[in-house]
């Protein structure tokens, strides 16, 4: 077997090294805990801190922060309180999600299948008709004015190339979208200025285009695609080709460009071949002059979207190299600065986005929009900020988190003789993102810090082979950061963003004209029925409708009959309008739950195929009399 070690530029093996990053899972405790010495600026300090921060919230407190995390694989949207860290909700987006009903209910289904390709949707006929994975990574609130403005969260789906879009006033997505003609939908940002606006999604694997059956075996012939979709009416916008593929992006604060990380600029199909160059790059994204294009006529419609050629030579982009294989790229809340963590080298790159103007007038070379370049540690991967000034940086391979001063970053890059790295701090372990409070917006705040493992190993009791990762809070309110919270996290955080409670602001009662439920309101209508005084029953050939409230402890329906081969579809309406007061839908040995909150309505269609009588009950727990709170489905043999 070739070793890529064989292919790579000497400066880049002694720099890190593939073999450094192959051997650092194995041996990742040795990696961890003690850190590989660096001049006595590593490890958390001991002793107690002056500083303020406490994770403690005490019972019945409220936590001063949001954190939306993402579920990576587990294809889900979560929310944390922090700084206890609790887990406070997990919002269903690309899974099956059992206690809700999410990708069974009608209406999710509505949102899980409408935005899908009609190709897809003929590859699912046979498969249930939705997906049933996702990998959700970046999940984004909308920004107004570079900060949340407490609308949406977007987020990308990995795995089958889809954005989702989840409301922030009941924290239910009610907007799914494939992505043509990209693959592997992966970094993810929103527009920041004037407004969201834009979500910049990242197709992360080239493919042939269109993507139609011809295989081409030479990756040189392989496109990758980036994306602007409009968060308002969830369409795709346009897209651009590009060379090489993307991983990671964000956008500025003035809204003229955004930028977006290259691995693969060698369009290599194995390891070896992604791998080969010394240096990759980054492309930045000129917005104006994209717009101007599709509005002048001048893409492309591919699959129904403008897709403009942004290849190199084009007047839409600027490709800047950097060291090889760069991964997260992130704006500081200065508004100037674009920090690209060089994962395979030891170093970030910093840009500064006023030069960006020159540079697509070609006053400028592409590299001389780079303002520092300082050298942290193994494995750089993701950026936070304070908002003073300081870079927080993971590392990796090293386990750590090394904070540096951007200002002092540029000077050395100028020639001074100062040293930007103000601390580093063991993590545990292999950190991948991290966020700071606000850091993502102009508001960044400088309280915390939330360090995303991707390894728990000894840090919680060992629940067997398949372990949870570890989140670390860590207070960066001082002078040194400090750890003061581990918490463990299901498969798999990748990302997060960490909004103050005062930009968010949920309901806790649906409103009965909320249009998630709205078609099935119209159908209710179409049939006379009154959905807050249901108990009714209505036969439409082998169709059958069955119209339902639930009012603690009781469904308005004891019983209902139904034929075997109809097709059943039930629509219970929670007339309830007190907060908290959920019940559920069950039908035992059917294969049917669903969640209905307060004032909702939802339904569910499945076929009728086995005849008997089977018990529903309400399984969201809701009254003393909530074991009571059931009925039987009565199902005639079709004999009869
Ligand atoms: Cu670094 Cu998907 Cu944001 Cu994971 S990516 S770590
Ligand atoms: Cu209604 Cu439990």
């Amino acid at each position: 077997m070739m070793s890529t070690d064989d292919k790579l530029p000497l400066n880049r093996r002694q720099m890190l090294g593939t073999s450094a990053l192959a051997a650092s899972v194995p041996a990742l405790g040795g990696l961890g805990v003690g850190g590989i010495g660096l001049g006595g600026l590593i490890g958390a300090p001991a002793h107690a801190q002056e500083t303020a921060g406490s994770p403690e919230v005490a019972p019945g407190e409220l936590d001063e922060y949001y954190v939306f995390t993402s579920g990576g694989h587990s294809g889900e949207l979560r929310i944390h309180g922090m700084p206890s860290m609790r887990e406070l909700i997990r919002i269903p987006v690309f899974n099956r999600e059992s206690a809700t009903g999410w990708g069974q209910t009608n209406e999710s289904r509505r949102v899980l299948t409408e935005g899908l390709t009609p190709e897809t949707r003929e590859f699912l006929a046979t498969r249930g008709g939705v997906y049933l994975n996702g990998d959700l990574h970046h999940p984004h609130p909308s920004q107004t004015d570079g900060t949340y403005d407490g609308r949406y969260i977007f987020a990308n789906d990995k795995a089958n190339s889809r954005v989702c879009r989840v409301r922030l006033d009941v924290m239910r997505c009610d907007r799914i979208i494939e992505v043509p003609n990209a693959q592997a939908i992966h970094g993810l940002r929103v527009q920041k200025f004037p407004r969201t606006g834009y979500v910049f999604a990242n197709g992360e694997d080239a493919v042939p285009q269109p993507n139609d059956g011809k295989i081409l075996d030479d990756g040189s012939q392989y496109v990758a695609i980036f994306s602007a979709i409009d968060g308002d009416t969830m369409e795709v916008a346009w897209q651009i080709e590009v060379d090489g593929n993307l991983d990671n992006v964000d956008a500025d604060y003035q809204g003229k460009y955004c930028f977006s990380t290259c691995y693969n600029s060698e369009n290599g199909l194995t390891l070896a071949d992604m791998m080969a160059n010394d240096e990759d790059w980054i492309v930045i994204f000129n917005i104006a002059r994209i717009e101007a294009a599709v509005a002048a006529g001048e893409a492309e419609i591919r699959n129904g979207v403008p897709v403009l050629d942004g290849r190199h030579g084009s007047p839409f982009t600027r490709y800047v190299p950097v060291a090889n294989g760069p991964h997260g790229i992130n704006t500081a809340p200065d508004g100037n600065h674009v920090v690209v963590n060089g994962k395979l080298s030891p170093t970030v790159t910093v840009f500064d986005v006023r030069l960006f103007d020159d540079l697509f007038e070609d006053k400028i070379q592409p590299r001389d929009t780079v303002v520092a370049e300082p050298e942290l540690g193994l494995g750089p991967l993701h950026t936070a900020f304070d908002g003073r000034g300081n870079a927080y940086t993971t590392l990796f391979i090293d386990s750590q988190v090394c904070k540096w001063s951007i200002d002092d970053a540029r000077r050395a890059f100028a020639g001074e003789e100062v040293d930007p790295i103000r601390q580093k701090l063991d993590v545990h372990y292999q950190p991948g993102h991290n966020h700071s409070s606000m850091g993502q917006t102009k508001e960044a705040d400088g309280k915390w810090l939330l360090s995303l493992n991707k390894f728990s190993k000894d840090r919680f009791l060992n629940v067997g082979p398949l372990k949870p990762e570890c989140d670390q809070l860590i207070d960066i309110s001082g002078d040194e950061m400090r750890i003061v919270h581990d918490n463990p996290t299901f498969a798999e955080p990748h990302d997060a963003t960490i909004v103050h409670a005062s930009k968010i602001n949920p309901v806790s009662i649906w409103d009965r004209a909320d249009p998630f439920f709205a078609e099935t309101v119209r159908m209710a209508e179409a049939d006379g029925i009154d959905l807050m005084l249901a108990g009714d029953v209505i036969r439409d050939g082998d169709k059958v409708r069955v119209y339902m409230t639930s009012a603690a402890p009781a469904f308005s329906l004891d019983s209902f009959t139904v034929k075997q081969g109809d097709e059943v579809t039930v629509v219970v309406t929670n007339i309830d309008e007190v907060e908290d007061l959920t019940h559920g839908f069950a039908i035992v040995n059917y294969g049917v739950n669903f969640e209905v909150a307060p004032q909702a309505t939802a339904s569910v269609t499945f076929k009728a195929d086995k005849p008997g009588v089977y018990w529903y009950y309400c399984s969201w727990f809701c009254h003393a009399m909530h074991m009571e709170m059931k009925g039987r489905m009565l199902v005639e043999p079709a004999s009869a």
